[in-house]
């Protein structure tokens, strides 16, 4: 924890307000860990549901790398080693430690479906998502809500920094990988300014249904630096936002 404080207050030090990371996950009553980037420095590392990440700056991923691995669970990740135990379509909460209220974007969700054997010792590059929620600006905004207040990012750091994620009702029993993201947007007018701060959770969905998650495509193909919804200028009263990436499984 201790180093933890010490990076976020280096981070905040070199200029940029102190990014986060899904700190806990909640789900059905029992709090896990999400991974720590502090982590990197225990030895042994504790065992946790969220997925490692070589990321000890709390940086993100910017466009020129979201066709490389880095944007699949953000940089050098490997699996975690442990599982949130869900129910299909119960709801999870992803406690960020914070986020800055400048960096407004959308918060998007995707789910892939693991082998047999689980998560833990899986190659990322097989991972095939579908995208299970998306938001981004708030209903009922005109283009005269400021932009710290037009976006769903206000709703979350007024909430503690927490997000709720449904998982789907009626998947199979089995396990899965979440893949939760934010977006920040405050500099993506230019071209490469978007920055993608991905986190994967494994989760292991213990009752279940019938539906399998089925058209899912590698992260690595989500987005292009050019698309709508990653080069663009989030300061001129915007009241719809074009989502990158594949569209909402259903
Ligand atoms: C982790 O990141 C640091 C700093 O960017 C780099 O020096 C190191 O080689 C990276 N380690 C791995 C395992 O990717
Ligand atoms: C925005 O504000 C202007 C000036 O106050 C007002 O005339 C206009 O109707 C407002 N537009 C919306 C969509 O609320
Ligand atoms: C999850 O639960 C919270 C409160 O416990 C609720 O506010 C939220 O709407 C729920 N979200 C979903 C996606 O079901
Ligand atoms: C998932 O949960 C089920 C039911 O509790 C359990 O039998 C199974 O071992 C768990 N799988 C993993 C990979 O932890
Ligand atoms: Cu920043």
């Amino acid at each position: 924890m201790l180093l933890t404080h010490v990076i976020t207050l280096l981070v905040g030090v070199r200029g940029c307000a102190a990014h986060g990371f899904v700190q806990y996950i909640d789900g059905e009553g029992i709090r896990y860990r999400g991974y720590d980037p502090g982590f990197r420095f225990q030895t042994p590392a504790p065992e946790v549901p969220g997925w490692y990440a070589n990321n000890t700056d709390i940086g993100f991923v910017p466009p020129q790398s979201f066709q490389d691995a880095d944007i699949i669970c953000h940089k050098s990740a490997v699996p975690g080693h442990d599982y949130v135990n869900v129910q299909a379509g119960s709801n999870i909460t992803l406690q960020w430690l914070t986020w800055p209220e400048s960096h407004v974007g959308p918060i998007i969700d995707y789910l892939a479906s693991c082998p047999e054997r689980g998560c833990i010792d899986i190659d990322k590059k097989d991972l095939h998502f579908v995208k299970i929620a998306q938001q981004a600006l708030k209903p009922g905004i005109t283009s005269n809500t400021s932009w710290l207040k037009a976006w769903v990012i206000d709703d979350f750091i007024h909430r503690d920094f927490k997000w709720h994620v449904q998982v789907p009702d009626n998947l199979p029993a089995g396990t899965y990988v979440l893949r939760h993201e934010i977006i920040a947007l405050h500099s993506a007018w230019d071209v490469n300014g978007a920055q993608a701060y991905p986190q994967c959770i494994n989760l292991n969905v213990t009752t279940g249904g019938s539906r399998r998650i089925t058209g899912g495509v590698p992260a690595t193909s989500f987005y292009g630096a050019e698309d709508p919804g990653i080069h663009i200028n989030v300061y001129n009263g915007m009241t719809d936002y074009p989502f990158p990436g594949p569209g909402l499984w259903s």
